[in-house]
């Protein structure tokens, strides 16, 4: 029995009428699925960014309310796979589909829906087992109503969906009616993460995330494809002691604010791509690292000296040994 049934079953014999259980959201690389995660869950949970491959794991964020939970699953987009990381990712999305309560199929308003739209409904209905579809329509906020109108139509049109919403989640339209929506697919049962926990990801994941976003950004073509980030350490550092005041011993002593050191390893593929990263005398990678401190901070909750390191692993979205030891185990 599922964690989902075993939880369904828990909630008949205690006669609540709480619901809780698995979405996921599927659709085109770059169709706002990471997005829309972020903004049902109040807390950025999955990166972003406008590059192919940003979403490279299934990532859980998780919705609770008094009366259900609602786990999300990003999955990373599908592709023909060309690399071994291509084709563990594929494997991914497809378990993660095959055990899910209800899917979410993303389409965003101002793009035509295509062959590969297309291809995703028929994945669905071969892979999800009947579990119900919901249409999202994202990134309303880009679109007029008339050409909205138009794309729910369009999107009605493409499978048997149980409901169709449209969606922005950078203007917060509609993102609790989706939240809504998704919950009356879910089977009844009780909570099955605790209460305060947002997601299940382990914090050096989150953090090498976020050093792989900043790292994304500005960067084209097959770069994208070929960053990896690992954190080696997370070492809170000892509070210094301070030295005895001197002279009028009523000075109150200040205490410094927590920090922490931060070891991350950035791969990349080849030296040519090392030279990119790094930018003109290291400016772009200091940059990065700047940018990423600042969300690592949020995370943590306190100061953080973040130790970049940039190394050229050779074609390690193709080695099996390196691939597990950046965590996509097959
Ligand atoms: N205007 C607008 N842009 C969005 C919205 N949702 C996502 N985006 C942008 O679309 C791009 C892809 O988003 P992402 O969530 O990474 O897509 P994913 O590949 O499906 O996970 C990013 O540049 C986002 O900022 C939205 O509701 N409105
Ligand atoms: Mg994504």
């Amino acid at each position: 029995m599922s964690e989902a049934a075993k939880a369904a079953e828990a909630g008949k014999e205690d006669g609540s009428h709480h619901r809780a259980g698995f979405a996921c959201f599927v659709g085109r690389p770059n169709a706002g699925k990471s997005t829309l995660l972020n903004a049902m869950v109040g807390e950025k949970i999955a990166i972003t960014s406008d590059k192919p491959q940003t979403t490279r794991r299934a990532v859980r964020g998780i919705v609770t309310r008094s009366d259900a939970q609602l786990i999300i699953v990003d999955t990373p987009g599908m592709h023909r796979p060309r690399t071994l990381l291509g084709q563990r990712l594929d494997d991914l999305v497809r378990t993660v589909w095959s055990d899910v309560d209800v899917v979410g199929f993303c389409i965003p308003a101002d793009e035509k829906i295509g062959p590969g739209d297309r291809r995703i409904a028929g994945e669905i209905a071969e892979q999800a087992h009947g579990a119900p579809v919901v249409g999202i329509v994202t990134k309303t906020d880009r679109t007029s109503r008339g050409q909205l109108a138009a794309q729910l139509v369009a999107m009605s049109e493409l499978t048997d969906f149980a409901d169709i919403v449209p969606v922005s989640a950078v203007a917060g339209e509609q993102v609790d009616v989706l939240t809504d929506v998704l919950i009356t697919h879910l089977p009844s049962g009780s909570r099955l993460y605790p209460n305060a926990e947002t997601t299940d990801e382990p914090l050096e994941t989150r953090i090498a995330e976020l050093v792989r976003e900043a790292a994304l950004d500005g960067v084209r073509e097959e770069l994208p494809h070929s960053l990896a980030a690992l954190v080696t350490e997370i070492a809170p550092r000892e509070p210094q002691a301070q030295p005895e005041p001197q002279g009028r011993a009523a000075q109150p002593t200040r205490q410094p604010a927590p920090l922490t050191d931060v070891y991350v390893t950035m791969f990349v593929e080849r030296p040519s791509q090392k030279a990119i990263v790094l930018g003109h005398k290291g400016s772009r990678l200091s940059a990065v690292g700047r940018r990423a401190r600042l969300q690592i901070e949020e995370l943590l909750g306190t100061r953080v000296y973040l130790h970049l390191h940039l190394t050229v692993a050779k074609d390690w979205q193709r080695d099996p040994k390196q691939l597990r030891k950046l965590g996509f185990d097959g």
